[in-house]
């Protein structure tokens, strides 16, 4: 059975937020986030301990003509979906033309993956760590493994080109290259892509807007918060996933894991949209195989959910930029993908695609201390811009720079 997560007795409701400092810097790095929740709260580490049957829960959501309307105060559902006692995962219903872009893009995952060899490798893009275009088995897993079971393909469907500074380029590779579109192999990737992308962007600068709101409750609204730096930035990424069917991955060793299919991690951007993924049989749409499999989410209570929302759902969950920008008052959402057990899933592939909203290459990163991500990675000072964050970032998880 699946049940919405209300505010569980553990944590009482967080009083309601005072006035915030505004700060009139391009870049704030302690604005109004630091108003989003009255406590302090300690992201836990993903060690998952207790992997036995976990509960599924339903999204909080947020619908898209609630959403449009910016008089009105979505505080209580912003804090059940991303407070303390929330899943750090909210969906949004009913965005008109969303349907049929998600079924043209994912539709189009699985034949992207079953392209020639030579073809795949003209759509890579080593000079980006794989940032760009066809990515598979490039990324490494924690086990120092390289991560075959999914390949991945990356754009950004806001800007074709985001500079043409070579000097930008060259520092930051992994935002800063142009586009690479399968322009003979699959023509139709592009728009599919980008359309999808483009509305996932559009409704989430609108959810962007909702969370400066109450974070700003009884402030006047001259600062700048998410929604603005959100909307400046050049470094989007979208990311079309396609889980190749178990039986052709090389995962029998963590087949009974919670994160058989895609390890736990937390996204490092601001805020990623991510639609329910579809499971198909030979490129045929078929019922999910298997009721274990999916997508699961460490909650702030260190509790392992497996979150289910609708096909026609848009979900948004924190990623380690927020959890920056809060002071560690928002913590990122460590999450992970479930692959289906049994004889009956064998050649079931799995396709979704998550929009990766996050600031600008330039945007100044101030590390709390009360923030314990990836600390090897920040400079005595504590302070990065997020494209040098993501250059580190990848120096662990992909092959170094050659
Ligand atoms: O496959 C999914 O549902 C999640 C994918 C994901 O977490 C990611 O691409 O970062
Ligand atoms: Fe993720």
């Amino acid at each position: 059975m699946t049940v919405k997560l209300s505010r569980p007795p553990a944590f009482s409701k967080i009083p309601s937020l005072n006035h915030c400092p505004s700060s009139s810097s391009r870049f704030p790095t302690s604005f109004s986030f630091n108003c989003w929740f009255s406590r302090r709260i300690s992201c836990q580490k993903m060690s998952c301990s207790h992997e036995d049957t976990p509960q599924t829960l339903q999204t909080i959501t947020i619908s898209y003509s609630e959403l449009k309307d910016k008089d009105l105060d979505l505080s209580t559902k912003i804090e059940d979906g991303f407070g303390p006692n929330g899943l750090g995962i909210l969906s949004v219903s009913e965005v008109p033309g969303f349907p049929s872009l998600r079924q043209n893009l994912l539709h189009l995952s699985p034949r992207l993956a079953s392209l020639p060899e030579e073809v795949k490798k003209e759509l890579e893009d080593p000079q980006s760590r794989y940032n760009f275009g066809w990515s598979h088995g490039k990324e490494k897993l924690e086990s120092g493994k390289p991560d075959i079971l999914k390949g991945s393909f990356y754009a950004n469907p806001i800007l074709d080109i985001p500079t043409a500074d070579t000097s930008l380029i060259q520092r930051y590779p992994s935002y800063c290259q142009p586009n690479i579109w399968p322009r003979k192999s699959l023509p139709e990737l592009e728009l599919a892509f980008k359309s999808l992308g483009k509305l996932i962007f559009d409704v989430g600068l609108m959810l962007a807007y909702h969370c400066d709101r109450y974070a700003s409750k009884g402030m006047t609204r001259d600062d700048e918060g998410f929604e603005k730096i959100l909307m400046c930035s050049r470094c989007h990424k979208g990311r079309l996933l396609y889980y190749f069917p178990a039986e052709q991955s090389d995962y029998a060793q963590d087949a009974g894991s919670i994160s058989s299919w895609c390890g736990w991690h937390t996204d490092h951007g601001s805020l990623t949209g991510l639609t329910c993924g579809m499971f198909m049989r030979d490129g045929v749409e078929v019922p999910c195989p298997d009721s274990a499999a999916g997508l699961y989410v460490k909650t702030r209570t260190n509790q392992i959910v497996k979150v289910v929302f609708q096909e026609d759902e848009i979900a948004f969950q924190v990623g380690e930029t927020t959890e920056i920008l809060s002071g560690g008052r928002l913590c990122a959402t460590p999450h992970c993908v479930q692959a289906p057990k049994g004889e009956q899933t064998y050649g079931v592939e799995r396709s979704t695609f998550a929009l990766f909203m996050q600031p600008d290459w330039d945007e100044s990163l101030n590390f709390p201390k009360e923030v314990h991500l990836h600390q090897e990675l920040i400079p005595p000072n504590g302070v990065l811009t997020f494209g040098e964050y993501s250059e580190k970032l990848l120096d662990k998880y992909y092959h170094s720079k050659s």
